[in-house]
């Protein structure tokens, strides 16, 4: 097979298996983007994510993902269900990618796939699925591949699908067709999740400051959430979407059919109530396989506790 047909094949079979955005990128490394990944790593803003630093070299080059690689077929997934429901006092919100399934569980059993069927048709071939834990800059090479262009908010945005998409990517050693790259910068003068964050984590446009991000706060920091940052954490128990809902390339997407992103039963929203009378063994069992098992008991448990302050000090109980 050749590039040609090789990489029509691919986009064909991603989509069968439920991927939305396809796009080929030469699997080049990006120093541009690695150095600004370091001068972010050392101006303290990864915060207690070492794992970033101590990949630094990989990131450089994607060739230490995957030895030889020639190519990237990066992928989308779409992750919009439902609309948020609003918590009122008593319950939590969890951000829209953490309600059902751990998508790094249903992409990377759909990789797995893809990559069999590309062995299938290139049996020389060495390939490599990755979604979001390997040292691979998604977005930047998502952009490489055409899939859409980097927000004020950092976020890979797509016109159709906004940016309520995973990022994930195949390697392999074989030539693909390559897609034009995305240029075109859709944001224009439009600030809106520069306003909509709730702790200024976004210092500027395309600039953010991990330590403040109540992502950050609420599921990678195994510290408490610093004293200053806590009503604005507000009743989000897990993850933050705030810089996603207001961006206006958001509001009209569609929907996806995906089955294990739709919300499992209780957490959209949250009772907190329920979720603080669990013991160990019962939070393993009730959320091992969805996202919140990334912030352990612990972690959750101390979210938790802030949530209820931030109600316990707001008028009605609802915590902004
Ligand atoms: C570390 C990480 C985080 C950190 C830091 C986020 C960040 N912006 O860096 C934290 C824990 C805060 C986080 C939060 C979230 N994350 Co996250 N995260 C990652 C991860 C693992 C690495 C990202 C990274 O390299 N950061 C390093 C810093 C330096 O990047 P940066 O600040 O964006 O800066 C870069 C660019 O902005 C650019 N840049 C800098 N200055 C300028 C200036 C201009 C003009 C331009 C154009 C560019 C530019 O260069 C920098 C370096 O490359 C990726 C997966 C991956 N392997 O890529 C997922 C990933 C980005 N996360 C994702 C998601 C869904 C989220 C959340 C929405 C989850 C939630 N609901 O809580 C939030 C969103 C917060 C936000 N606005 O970013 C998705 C995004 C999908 C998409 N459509 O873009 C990814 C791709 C995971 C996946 N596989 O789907 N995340």
């Amino acid at each position: 097979m050749n590039a040609v047909e090789l990489t029509a094949a691919l986009k064909e079979e991603s989509k069968r298996l439920g991927f939305d955005l396809a796009g080929a990128a030469p699997a080049a490394a990006l120093s541009e983007d690695a150095t600004r990944l370091e001068r972010w790593i050392a101006d303290g803003r990864a915060g207690e994510m070492g794992y970033l630093a101590e990949r630094i070299d990989a990131y450089r080059d994607p060739a230490k993902v995957l030895d030889g690689a020639k190519s990237i077929l990066m992928l989308g997934m779409n992750y919009r269900t439902v609309e948020p429901v609003r918590a009122t006092a008593g319950q939590a919100m969890v951000s829209r990618y953490a309600w059902g399934e751990d998508y790094h569980d249903v992409v990377r059993r759909r990789l797995g796939e893809l990559a069999e069927f590309h062995r299938r048709l290139a049996p020389d071939a060495r390939v490599r699925g990755v979604v979001d834990t390997a040292p691979l800059l998604e977005r930047q090479f998502a952009r490489l591949a055409g899939l859409g262009w980097i927000g004020k908010n950092t976020m890979l945005i797509d016109r159709r699908l906004g940016s309520w998409f995973f990022l994930a990517a195949l390697l392999t050693t074989e030539e693909l067709e390559y897609d034009e790259p995305t240029r075109a910068d859709h944001c224009g003068s439009c600030r809106a999740c520069l306003d909509a964050c709730p702790t200024g984590a976004l210092t500027g446009p395309y600039q953010l400051d991990a330590r403040k991000c109540v992502s950050y706060l609420t599921i990678e920091s195994r510290e408490p959430v610093p004293e200053e940052l806590r009503a604005a954490v507000g009743d989000r128990l897990f993850g933050c979407d705030a810089c996603q809902e207001a961006c206006p390339w958001n509001r009209r997407t569609p929907a996806t059919s995906e089955r294990a992103f739709q919300p499992g039963p209780g957490m959209n929203p949250v009772e907190l109530a329920e979720l603080r009378s669990l013991d160990e063994e019962e939070f393993r069992r009730r959320f091992r396989h969805t996202p919140l098992w990334r912030a352990k008991h612990e972690g959750i448990r101390r979210n938790a506790a802030v949530v209820l302050e931030n109600q316990k000090a707001a008028p009605g109980g609802r915590a902004p």
